[in-house]
């Protein structure tokens, strides 16, 4: 695996066409529709899963200790072999959201926030997408229109560091097709595995999937947790 980052972005954001096989793609996606319905949170425009729990204490940014889900495994030792994680305080993801989407369905732009080292790997399931990314004004509010787009294949890992991850916004439009897809329009259009999927310029979305790995920077013990909890209720 060649770890350069897209040219034209800001520092910096990887992308790597066929991270995982497709017989991995499919068996995490088994792994993960086993899961009961009512571990999902069903929201207006997808749904969600976050493992191996919701941040929790008075500002949502402690995670109670507890292990990834064993399907990731093959996931989370790639990204530790390629040291993406090397930085952050746990040199591992240690928290993942689950994000389901139907053709039509996705997400409001916006910052992934502080209680996560600034280092986000994301791997996408069973479709494609388009992220969009916003740079800010000087005032620090978003953008109108996005100034970038980043394909992801299915079976791609996307990696979001440094000025990428705390100056810019990213979000997925409400659509069914993308279109526009061409070398100008798409900034990791050289880097793409299966290029010629895109030629036609669009293409219709699937059911997708995506995995967003990364790491909570405070976690504490379960009774250590409670405390927070209960500080942050009184
Ligand atoms: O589904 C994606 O690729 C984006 C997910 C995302 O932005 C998030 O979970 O914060």
């Amino acid at each position: 695996m060649t770890v350069a980052p897209i040219e034209g972005l800001p520092p910096s954001c990887y992308y790597f066409h066929s991270f995982i096989s497709p017989a991995e793609e499919e068996q995490i996606i088994k792994d993960i529709r086993r899961l009961p319905e009512s571990r999902w949170t069903a929201l207006a425009h997808r749904r969600l899963l976050s493992l191996p729990s919701n941040l929790t204490g008075s500002s949502h940014d402690i995670l109670v200790d507890a292990p990834l889900p064993t399907y990731l495994d093959p996931i989370v030792a790639r990204l530790k072999d390629q040291k993406f994680f090397e930085e952050s305080p746990h040199r591992a993801p240690n928290h993942v959201l689950i994000n389901e989407y139907r053709p039509g369905e996705g997400i409001m732009p916006h910052e992934d926030g502080p209680a996560y080292s600034p280092i986000t790997a994301t791997v996408s399931l069973g479709s494609h997408t388009v992220l969009e990314i916003y740079q800010k004004t000087e005032q620090g509010e978003r953008e109108a229109k996005p100034t970038w787009r980043i394909l992801q294949e299915p079976r791609s890992l996307l990696v979001t560091t440094g000025d990428m991850y705390v100056h810019t916004l990213h979000g997925i439009s409400e659509i069914e097709t993308d279109e526009n897809l061409n070398r100008h329009n798409i900034v990791n259009w050289d880097l793409l595995g299966d290029g010629d999927l895109y030629e036609s310029g669009r293409i219709r979305r699937q059911t997708r999937i995506s995995l967003t790995l990364r790491d909570v920077v405070k976690v504490a013990k379960l009774g250590g947790a409670m405390k927070f909890i209960t500080r942050g209720r009184s």
